[in-house]
């Protein structure tokens, strides 16, 4: 057994048993109550499910296993070749649930460049798709095209018993997340580089190859990437993404379709293709002023015609946060740092300043401060990624590493399938009212 696995196997027996006592002790004990209001609105505020790799505060934004994301900036291992923190880090805590050494993150690069292998299959598949169809559902299709190689799938049909269901879990998420850079990549260079695919550097972190293969090699572009993958890796088990790829994980739905189908949420421009729907919403402001950055007082006309239009500020509120994302913190301080003149950071800067007002005055906005899609487009851009459209398959390459490690956790503890109860309207009159 390799050496992550052999110690997240460790970890599982103690974990089973404190859960199994917990519920044997406390099973009664109410963790919470149910208002009308939430049946009909999202379930916003209802705890109904255990995620142990992250948890967000509204105020404090998110912590992984405990520990702040400006914590794990300085904390998790960084490259030799810069001052980002690796994802490799952060997936290890998730997993784990303990800060990694410099060699636990490059034995998980090692680990994913062993297991890059993609099959052939799945690039026809990719390339069956028309160009017109959004990077998202083609990277979507090439995940379930992947689920052949499923080990789980395998081991179910061989009769495994449920307590090692875990052990072919950890095999296709190790997989799955090794092989998403390159399904990515491969996505990118098919739409926008006539097909030039190049091939994977051995000797790069996770994210630095993905850069390279990409077509991105500049150090400050890796650096962005390290920085990316490791921020949108997690943000608890209650967003669209995590939730949809729980959900269908309980079933008993091997990793690829699990997290596919989270991939599928993600996809929604209320959710993580929100990323591309800002950078749309800020050129095309930038258009209507004749290609300048438009002034505080235009961009305030700019945020209420939108507004007046019934749509929603791309960027802006959250269903838990109610303070600037720290995702959003920490990309500003990047930009900050290394491109503190760029036009598209000024006017994303006046775009903060103007809108929470904006936002505030409506009246019904909960959260008017911006979320990480506020930020993450521009800074793409500035490296030269200017098709917007493929943002979203970042996002989601980065949440493999959340999901994944949830999933994980998930068979190891034996998590039932997800069915909570529905109820019609005439129901809640009757028996509530
Ligand atoms: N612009 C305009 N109106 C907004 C708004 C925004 N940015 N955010 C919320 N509202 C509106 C809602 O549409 C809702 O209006 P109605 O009552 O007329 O339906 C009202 O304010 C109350 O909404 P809320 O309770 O504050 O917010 P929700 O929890 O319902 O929704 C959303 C949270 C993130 C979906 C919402 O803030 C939004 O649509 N934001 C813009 C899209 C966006 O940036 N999404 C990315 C979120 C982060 C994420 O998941 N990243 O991947």
């Amino acid at each position: 057994m390799e050496r992550l696995k052999e110690k997240l196997n460790k970890k599982i027996q103690p974990k089973r048993d404190e859960i199994r006592n917990l519920v044997k002790n406390n099973g009664d004990t109410v963790v919470g109550e149910i208002r009308l209001r939430q049946l009909y609105s999202g379930m916003r505020g209802m705890p109904s499910m255990i995620t142990e790799t992250s948890k967000l505060d509204p105020h404090d934004g998110i912590k992984f296993r405990g520990y702040s994301l400006d914590e794990l900036l300085e904390l998790l291992p960084k490259s030799n070749k810069g001052e980002q923190a690796l994802p490799e880090g952060i997936f290890y805590l998730m997993l784990i649930g303990e800060l990694p050494t410099q060699e636990d993150v490059s034995m998980i690069s090692k680990e994913w460049m062993k297991r890059s292998k993609v099959p052939d299959y799945v690039f026809k598949t990719i390339d069956s798709f028309p160009n017109e169809s959004h990077p998202m559902t083609q990277f979507s299709a090439a995940i379930l095209a992947l689920r052949n190689q499923s080990f789980f799938m395998k081991a179910y049909n061989d009769g495994v018993r449920k307590e090692h269901y875990w052990e072919s879990t950890y095999e296709d998420a190790m997989n799955l997340i090794a092989c998403l850079p390159i399904i990515a990549s491969y996505i990118y260079r098919k739409l926008y580089k006539n097909g030039e695919y190049i091939s994977p550097d051995y000797d790069l972190d996770w994210s630095a190859n993905f850069a390279h293969m990409l077509g991105y090699s500049n150090n400050d572009f890796q650096e962005l990437m390290r920085l990316y993958l490791t921020i949108h890796s997690d943000h608890e088990g209650g967003n669209v993404s995590a939730h949809a790829s729980h959900l269908v994980g309980s079933a008993l739905s091997d990793a690829y379709l699990s997290f596919s189908a989270g991939m599928n949420g993600l996809a929604g421009p209320l959710h993580g293709l929100a990323n591309q729907e800002v950078v749309k919403w800020l050129l095309k402001m930038v258009e209507d002023h004749g290609g300048n950055i438009p002034t505080k007082e235009e961009v305030s006309i700019y945020v209420k015609k939108t507004l007046n239009e019934g749509r929603v500020i791309p960027g802006f509120g959250h269903a838990v946060l109610r303070k600037t994302d720290p995702r959003y913190t920490a990309q500003r301080n990047f930009a900050l740092k290394n491109l503190k003149d760029y036009d598209l950071f000024i006017l994303v800067n006046r775009v903060f300043e103007v809108v929470p007002p904006i936002l505030q005055a409506t009246g019904k906005v909960k959260n008017p401060w911006p979320n990480v899609d506020a930020h993450s487009g521009i800074l793409l851009l500035k490296y030269g990624m200017v098709e917007y459209d493929f943002f979203t398959v970042l996002f989601g390459v980065s949440r493999s590493l959340g999901l994944m490690s949830q999933l994980i956790w998930n068979r190891a503890v034996g998590s039932p399938i997800e069915r909570p109860v529905s109820m019609t309207t005439e129901l809640v009159k009757k028996n509530y009212l």
